[in-house]
């Protein structure tokens, strides 16, 4: 039996129903769960600018403490049903049971994070040059926020937007992916009963056309954004307008091991970056970069691992890799990887071979890849990725800054001298020295350089740049 879900718009504390314009199914199995929901139009992207103005008036009103207060009931609802919402993204999106319940626990702690931040808004106070003088730095709300998130991580990408915008005082308009749009809606419920004014979190529903009415809305003061290159260029466009843009997009990160690695733990960074969560990872490894001294050993292993890893249905704890998420991915995905074998690329393993039913990909791997391939210089969004064999550590270095990219990079060798020149050599904003390229911490600062980020760093305290403007006063005591 197929459970259906229909799914509502949020506007200022109410849910908005419209007709059906898009549809999600669970991506692993057939007639489980479907979900439906409305697209948003200009006029209600409109209305819940407006809401979100007037929130920002009582968000400030109701003060820090309310606020704080608010952020941290949603952190500790969030792991309360961490089961419960695990298993929806499960469902709704094909991540991993482990992963998904994880993902949600990770989102408490961003909420409890910024809860915290909240009353951490330091700021600071000098002498003047004019005698009697003082100059005063603050860091003031920037106003409404546009929010628009993609469906790989359905609830920790929205937590750690939502949760500072509303730590430093902003409301939020907020789009979650179509393919995402029930675990948006899971976390609409807990933001709704945490006590913030009403209109502080407004959910639109909708694809590409409400995303694009949102990043076009008038009375918008910032707009972050994670997603395609594609959308973010567009997103980009409304910098125009004097709106703060910050983008997160895509990524061909790199992974270099080197000859004197320990070969484990590099299958282990290689198999996790490459192929968990189906590669849907921004941060995911699609460049193997080997040394020749231990490549022939390096692929074997790696193939061997592969071949012990658990495809599945994802709401199974021994599941280790699920189902892209939705057929156009699995479409797109088959589409790329038959263009890098028409150009005479043979894989180690999977390839055309790897559509599997529903929307299950197999793990793709392709040997004596060149920085100029197709695949050295285009984002792959699934599990597939390349081995490129080098000579030596410059070799390697400079194969791994050979793209327009830089979010992630990683490292594996046993020199302290070759870690340290490789964060001092790479081209990337988030640098892993023998762990996977992907998997990030929520308090440390988060972002990438070159064509994959603009604006500043999301999550940690450097959140606090991108949503706050800061305000230089000067005065003199009379
Ligand atoms: C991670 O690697 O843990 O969309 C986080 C993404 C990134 C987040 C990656 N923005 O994959």
């Amino acid at each position: 039996m197929t459970e259906t879900i229909t799914l509502s718009h949020h506007v200022a504390g109410r849910a908005v129903a419209g007709s059906a314009a898009f549809e999600q199914r669970n991506p692993a199995v057939a007639d489980d769960l479907r979900i439906e929901g409305p697209e948003a139009d200009a006029a209600l992207v409109a209305e819940a600018v407006t809401a979100a103005r007037a929130a920002v008036t009582a968000i400030e009103a109701a003060g820090i403490e309310a606020r704080a207060d608010a952020l941290a009931r949603i952190g500790r609802a969030l792991m309360a049903d961490a089961d419960r919402l695990g298993l929806l993204i499960a469902r709704e999106t094909g991540k991993t049971l482990g992963d998904s319940k994880g993902e949600v626990m990770r989102a408490a702690r961003i909420f409890d994070f910024f809860a915290g931040e909240t009353l951490r808004n330091v700021g600071e106070r000098f002498a003047s040059t004019r005698p009697g003088a003082t100059v005063e730095v603050e860091y003031a709300a920037v106003g409404v926020v546009a929010a628009i998130t993609p469906w790989n991580f359905p609830i920790a990408i929205p937590a750690w937007k939502i949760a500072p915008a509303l730590a430093f005082g902003n409301a939020v308009v907020w789009k979650p992916s179509e393919i995402s749009s029930a675990t948006g809606d899971a976390l609409m419920a807990i933001i709704a009963a945490s006590g913030l004014p009403a209109g502080s979190v407004n959910m639109l529903l909708g694809a590409g056309g409400a995303g694009k009415a949102l990043s076009e809305a008038d009375g918008i003061d910032a707009i972050s954004f994670t997603g395609s290159v594609a959308t973010g260029d567009r997103v980009r466009l409304s910098a125009r307008r004097n709106v703060r843009v910050q983008l997160e997009m895509g990524g061909v990160n790199g992974l270099i091991v080197l000859a004197d690695a320990d070969l484990d733990n590099a299958v282990d960074c290689a198999v996790n970056g490459a192929f968990f969560a189906a590669g849907q990872r921004c941060t995911a490894t699609s460049r193997i970069i080997v040394d020749n001294g231990i490549a022939d050993r390096f692929v074997e292993a790696v193939r061997a691992k592969v071949a012990t890893l658990k495809i599945g249905d994802p709401r199974d704890p021994a599941t280790q890799i699920g189902p892209l998420a939705a057929p156009r991915q699995k479409e797109l995905i088959a589409r790329q990887v038959g263009d890098v074998e028409a150009t005479g690329a043979r894989p180690l393993f999977g390839g055309s071979e790897a559509a599997m039913e529903q929307c299950f990909y197999a793990p793709t791997l392709f040997d004596h890849v060149a920085t100029s391939d197709a695949l050295g210089q285009e984002e792959i969004f699934g599990p597939v990725a390349g081995i490129f064999r080098v000579d030596g550590f410059d070799a390697a270095i400079e194969a791994l800054n050979g793209n327009r990219f830089g979010l992630s990079a990683g490292i594996c060798t046993r020199s302290l001298l070759h870690a340290e020149e490789f964060k001092r050599r790479a081209r990337a904003g988030m640098l892993m020295v023998n762990l996977p390229t992907a998997g990030v911490d929520y308090h440390a600062p988060f972002g990438g350089t070159a064509a994959s980020s603009l604006g500043p760093r999301e999550q940690g305290r450097a959140a606090r740049t991108f949503y706050t403007i800061m305000k230089t006063s000067y005065q003199k005591p009379l």
